[in-house]
Formats: structure tokens, C-alpha cells, sequence
């Protein structure tokens, strides 16, 4: 059976069609197509009588109201998606027979769903937490679905701890609090109890747990899956996403600021950008390697804690990927997206990593629990853009009408004439990679680990050394912040027993920014070996010097000169950036050379809103506005976040208010477009103590 994937939309426009009032606008109809007399009032029996239960108009609009809500994702409730194109920019045939990568130049529609973890689907967009990546290539040979993350390795080794992870993060069983935050008792009771944990503990405590923007973080398929060739040869890959914004973060007090000032943040980003025209793009990496070069690591590539350096191999660039058109309906589509880990191509495989293999199960499971049928896949943004044809029939919200007798295979009903239905391919259909790893026992049914999945702290250790001395600083503190909210002390004992091993600075660091003794070290199943650190794991060490889709927010009120707003804004548009007009009226303000409109009023646009700010203002609106609190703080918190600050010399009278220091990201106007939008960490230590 072909499945019309238009049919929807077609059915739509015939109504407009159909229903046209000569102005555009269709007849309004029930949803068996009745046409509907009146939409304000319900049928009375007299202007004060009761309602009549014959309304069917009425019942079946209350109906469908009642039933619009479906059962939240489990994780990842919270979620943004859009539209766009992945193109092969490097053949690699050699490595796999998966269609999209035979041909340079070789496309797809795509699309993707970035989300939160741990909160429900109406939660903040900046809390501390992971995000989700999960993209879905519609290829000519099925959908691939590559369902990562923003960090590249997991809190748990084996599927089996999954509902207890999740369980211990979500808000606490009894008392319904807190939402989407970890940091509280029973996260990290489990996590201290779970050593395992610790690698991601690391990467959840760092900047890249609290992302700038979608835009500007990486993706991972986290799990090693395997690449196999026409030859029927495999090879382990890791999959990566590189931004081609570069990464950026933002910092702890302004995660908590934003999600009051907006707590669409990053929704908001992602579809402005696209609807601007300045289409976000990531680099689809890989790292291959094989059986023999796995065996000789000191951890095992089948185990989600571990990544690879990518100094030891290197990510090659094989595909770009550009998001490019907003969704239409984010119910339709962002909601009813349902990604399936099982979903992979002829070329691409699986691997044994116990994780993965849990996962293989539980996407489809749970599909059927959020939308309510096995006939998810019909629906339009699931299904996949290539013909597909099989026996399986019926079920609930069927909207395919197969026609002809053949539900069944074998069949010889091609012989009479009819339809017999497709069959399979054995040379081009998906076969499993025929695995042969010495390093395993099949002979024996086991629920233990391979032994290398016991070393829990070489790579947490890895991952703290490579950062900078500043992002380090930020771990430190994310963890004193986390565990000054856990109220069990044996816990906070225990996790800082454990952060020991991993690196006695940091424990002490955190021991004394929560006020207590420096425990004993935890016990370790395996001591951790030092490995080289690598840069490609801190954020700050690769950071790219970039306007485009940073966003400048430009200070101005009563009198100030709209010569400079403009020439500025223009710079800042040609560079890539947006500038954002921040005034305190927005309607329309007197300024030199004019009359001026705000994009944002000053209360309602703080300056944890943008990358760095800039002002323009006479001296006697600043002697006003360093009355007002609003004011004050947008210079103090673009100071304290380490931001570059632009100004007029009208400004300095607020500068000082807000006790706004010289240093080389406070700049003269004129110099703001050789400073731009990077960060001035050096700043940090005058602003913010931290532990
Ligand atoms: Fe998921 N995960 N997960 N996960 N996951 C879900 O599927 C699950 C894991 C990830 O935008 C659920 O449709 C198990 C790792 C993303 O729609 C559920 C295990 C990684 C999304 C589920 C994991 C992910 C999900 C909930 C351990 C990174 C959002 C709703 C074995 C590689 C996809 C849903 C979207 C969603 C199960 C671990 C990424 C319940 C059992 C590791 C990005 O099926």
C-alpha cells in the first residue's frame, strides 16, 4: 500500500475550496463536515432554559476540547522542533552502503526535536539539564531516526536503571516538587549511590547543561552503532553534530534570571532564527574505528559512560544539516514526532551497548502509550517520505484503505490475477551485522558487566582537567549549588566522597563552598588512569568569535541620536547579529532625528536576554533611568555575566550606579564592533564568588 503523505493537507485546501465565503474565509462545519448556523451561542430551551443535550454542535466541540490533551513524553516533555535538509558532503562508500552517503550532494528532508529532560512539557527552557537532539532523516530508504543528546555520554550503563534514574530526577513522588531541577534530594541520593554516574555528573554540572541557544550546542549519538559497507565489512562509529554557530553557553544566574524574563528562551531562539531567515546548520561528524582498535582502550566503546577523544579520532565531517522552515502546527508535528532508536537504514547497525539494546525496546513501547495507536506512524510527520508497503492491517485510527485480499504472505495471488502484495529483498532489504566479538561468551546467560564498564571515574577526570580554569570554577559551583538544596547530609557526604576520586581540588572546593569536612575517599571498583586532557571537551577552549545569531540589545530613550542607533544596528545586521531596541516606552520615543519604536520595553527585556548590550543615551535620561531599578540591574547583570558593554559617554551615570568597573569588554560605542559579543571571563573573579 503507498502512503499519500499530502493527503491531509489536500483535504484541506478542498474545503477551503469549497467552503469560500467570497472573502477568503471557509464555512465554518463540524467535523463531519455540517455546516454550523452559529458559533456563540448553544441551543436553549428559551433565552434562560437549560441547555439541550440534542446540541451536537455544542457536545461535539466540547468534546474534542476535552480530548486535546495526550499524555506528555515521559523524559523530554519539553521540546522545540523544525524543518530542514541534510545534504552528504562527503562520500563514504567505503565505509557504508547507507544510500544517503554513496553520492556528495546527496539529500534529505529532516526534521528535528530539541528538548529538555526532566521537565513537564510546559516547564522553563533554562534549567540545568541535558538536552535532547533527536533528529529524523526521511531517506530513500526509510527513516533514520539518530536520537541523541547535547552531551555525549549517559548517567547509566544498562537499560535495567533507566525508570529509577528518571524516577529519582522527576519532581519527588510525595510532595510533587521539584519541576524540571536536579538539584534536589533524591537525584542525588540515587546518583551518589550510582558511581557510574559520575562521567555525566560532570558534563551535567558544566556550562553545557545550561546552553546559549539550541543553535550553539553539539549533538551526540552517544552509543558506538556500526557502519556496514556493500561489502558486508563493519566498523564501529560515533556519531557528532558540530554547530556551526560554535558552542555557547550561558551562566547559572542567568539561566535563573531568563527563565523568568522568559521561560521560552531557547523556543523562542530556534524559531525567530528560522523565521529571519538565518538558518541554523551542524556538521554531521564521525569517529570510526574497529574491533581491534576498541580492544586495546583502557574502557570499553559498548559502555554510554565512555566517549572517545576526539584527539585519539578525530570527527570527520560527512554532512551538513540545515534547519530552514518552522512547523506549522507544533501539535501536529513537535508533539505527535515520534523518534524511534530502531529506526536505521541498510548500512547502519546497532551494537551491543546494553543501553542501546533497552532503548530498542522502549521507543516503540512507548509511542503507542503517548499516541494511542500502532498507526503512529501514519501519521504525517512520522511517516516516511519513501513508498512503504506490508501486511500489517487494521488497528485503531487506521486511515489507510488497502484494497485486494492479499493481508497475508506467502500468497499465490498473483496467479489469479489479483494483487499479491510486496515481498522481501534479500539484497537490498536490512540485514543484521553477522557479529563475531571474540570478547564475548554467548554461551552463557548473564546478568553482569563487561569488566571495563567498572572503571567510573578516568573519563570524569578527563572531562574536569581539560576545562579552563573558569569553567572548572562553574562546575564547582553548580555542584555546591545542587547539593546546598539536598537536605540529606549523608548524601551531599557521599557525593563529595565521591568527587574525590575524580579530583581531590574540586572535592575540597565543594566540601567548603557547602560548609562541611572533606569525607573519606569513596570507594573505587577500578582506580581511574589518567588519560591526556582534551580540549575538544571544554567550551571555552574552542570558542568561536562570532556575531551571527547573537543577539545585541541597544539601551536608548528620550533625546538620544538615531543616527548612532542605526548605524549600529547596521553593523551588527551586516555582521550576522540582531540588534534588539530596548527603550523604556515602546510605542514611539522623541529622538534626535525623530520619532523611534522599542522592539522590547526596559522592565520586560533584561540584559540576560541578549549577548551584550549597548547604549545610547543623553546624559539627563541616564540621571533618570539610574532611578529606575530596571536600568540599574540591565548594566549590572551584562556586567556580571561577563558581557561586553557599549556606551555613550550620556551612560557613564548609570555605568556607575551599577557599579560598572573598566575593563577591556567596556567599551567606548565606536569600539563595539572590534570586541563584539565573546565573554570577558577574566572579569568573573571581581563579580562572582565562586567556589
Ligand atoms: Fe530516551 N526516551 N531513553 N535517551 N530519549 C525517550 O521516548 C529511554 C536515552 C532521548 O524529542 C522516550 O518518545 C530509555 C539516551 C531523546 O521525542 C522513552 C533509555 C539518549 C528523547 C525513552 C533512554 C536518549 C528521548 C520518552 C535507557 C541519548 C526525546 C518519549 C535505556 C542518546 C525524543 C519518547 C523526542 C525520549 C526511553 C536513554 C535520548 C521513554 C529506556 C542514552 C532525545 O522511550
Amino acid at each position: 500500500m503507498d502512503r499519500d503523505v499530502g493527503a491531509g493537507g489536500e483535504t484541506q485546501q478542498r474545503i477551503a475550496a469549497d467552503g469560500d465565503h467570497g472573502d477568503g474565509t471557509a464555512h465554518l462545519t463540524d467535523n463531519f463536515g455540517h455546516r454550523i448556523s452559529d458559533n456563540q451561542n448553544s441551543l436553549r430551551a428559551g433565552a434562560r432554559g437549560p441547555t439541550l443535550l440534542e446540541d451536537f454542535v455544542l457536545r461535539e466541540k466540547i468534546f474534542h476540547f476535552d480530548h486535546e490533551r495526550i499524555p506528555e513524553r515521559i523524559v523530554h516533555a519539553r521540546g522545540s522542533g523544525a524543518h530542514g535538509v541534510f545534504e552528504c558532503t562527503r562520500a563514504i562508500p567505503e565505509l557504508t552502503k547507507a544510500s544517503l552517503f554513496q553520492k556528495k550532494g546527496q539529500s534529505c528532508p529532516v526534521f528535528v526535536r530539541f528538548s529538555t529532560v526532566a521537565g513537564g512539557a510546559g516547564s522553563i527552557d533554562t534549567p540545568r539539564d541535558v538536552r535532547g537532539f533527536a533528529v529524523k532523516l526521511y531517506t530513500d530508504s526509510g527513516n533514520w531516526d539518530l536520537v541523541g543528546n547535547n552531551i555525549p555520554v549517559f548517567f547509566i550503563q544498562d537499560a535495567m536503571k533507566f525508570p529509577d534514574l528518571v524516577h529519582s530526577v522527576k519532581m519527588e513522588a510525595d510532595r510533587g516538587y521539584p519541576q524540571a531541577a536536579s538539584a534536589h534530594d533524591t537525584f542525588w541520593d540515587f546518583i551518589s549511590l550510582m558511581p557510574e554516574a559520575m562521567h555525566m555528573i560532570m558534563w551535567a554540572m558544566s556550562d553545557r547543561a545550561i546552553p546559549r541557544s539550541l543553535r550553539m550546542m553539539e549533538g551526540f549519538g552517544v552509543h558506538s552503532f556500526r557502519f556496514v559497507n556493500a561489502k558486508g565489512e563493519g566498523r564501529f562509529v560515533k556519531f557528532h553534530w558540530k554547530p556551526v554557530l560554535g558552542i555557547e553557553s550561558i551562566t547559572w544566574d542567568e539561566a535563573v534570571k531568563i527563565a523568568g524574563a522568559d521561560p521560552d528562551f531557547h523556543r523562542r531562539d530556534l524559531f525567530e532564527a528560522i523565521d529571519a531567515g538565518d538558518y541554523p546548520q551542524w556538521d554531521l561528524g564521525i569517529q570510526t574505528f574497529d574491533e581491534e582498535w576498541a580492544a586495546k582502550q583502557p574502557y570499553d566503546v559498548l559502555d554510554a559512560t565512555k566517549l572517545i577523544p576526539e584527539e585519539d579520532i578525530p570527527v570527520e565531517i560527512i554532512g551538513r544539516m540545515t534547519l530552514n522552515r518552522n512547523v506549522d502546527n507544533f501539535f501536529a508535528e513537535t508533539e505527535q514526532v515520534a523518534f524511534l532508536p530502531t529506526n536505521i537504514i541498510p548500512g547502519i547497525d546497532f551494537t551491543n551497548d546494553p543501553l542501546l539494546q533497552g532503548r530498542l525496546f522502549s521507543y516503540l513501547d512507548t509511542q503507542k502509550s503517548r499516541l494511542g495507536t500502532t498507526n503512529f506512524h501514519q501519521i504525517p510527520i512520522n511517516a516516511p517520505k519513501c513508498p512503504f508497503h506490508n501486511f500489517q492491517r487494521d488497528g485503531m485510527m487506521q486511515t489507510l484503505v488497502p484494497t485486494g485480499r492479499a493481508n497475508y504472505e506467502p500468497n499465490s495471488l498473483v496467479e489469479a490475477g489479483e494483487d499479491g502484495g510486496p515481498r522481501a529483498c534479500p539484497e537490498t532489504g536490512f540485514t543484521s551485522f553477522p557479529l563475531n566479538d571474540e570478547r564475548n561468551d554467548p554461551a552463557h546467560k548473564l546478568r553482569i558487566r563487561a569488566d571495563l564498564f567498572a572503571d567510573h571515574y578516568s573519563q570524569a577526570r578527563l572531562f574536569y582537567r581539560s576545562q579552563t580554569e573558569n569553567e572548572q570554577a562553574h562546575i564547582a559551583s553548580a555542584l555546591v549549588f545542587e547539593l546546598s538544596k539536598v537536605q540529606l547530609d549523608h548524601v551531599r557526604t557521599r557525593v563529595v566522597a565521591r568527587l574525590r576520586t575524580i579530583d581531590d581540588d574540586l572535592a575540597k572546593r565543594v566540601a567548603d563552598g557547602l560548609a562541611i569536612d572533606l569525607p573519606e575517599e569513596a570507594k573505587a571498583a577500578r582506580r581511574p588512569v589518567d588519560m591526556a586532557p582534551s580540549n575538544a571537551l571544554s567550551i571555552q577552549k574552542q570558542a568561536k568569535e562570532l556575531l551571527q545569531g547573537r543577539k545585541v540589545g541597544i539601551l536608548f530613550a528620550e533625546g538620544s541620536d538615531k543616527a548612532s542607533i542605526d548605524r549600529l544596528k547596521g553593523e551588527i545586521e551586516k555582521a550576522g547579529g540582531t540588534a534588539f531596541l530596548v527603550a523604556p516606552k515602546v510605542g514611539g520615543i522623541k529622538v534626535k532625528g525623530g520619532t523611534l519604536k522599542a522592539d522590547g520595553q526596559l522592565a520586560g527585556s533584561p540584559s540576560v536576554l541578549f549577548d551584550a548590550v549597548a547604549s545610547i543615551l543623553m546624559p539627563d535620561a541616564a540621571e533618570t533611568l539610574a532611578k529606575d531599578g530596571a536600568a540599574v540591574q540591565w548594566f549590572m547583570d551584562a556586567y556580571g555575566h561577563c558581557k561586553t558593554i557599549a556606551h555613550c559617554k550620556g551612560t557613564q551615570v548609570l555605568l556607575d550606579k551599577a557599579h560598572v568597573e573598566p575593563d577591556e569588554g567596556v567599551v567606548p560605542i565606536e569600539d563595539f564592533m572590534t570586541v563584539g559579543t565573546k565573554r570577558h571571563w577574566a572579569r568573573e573573579p571581581k563579580v562572582r564568588d565562586l567556589a
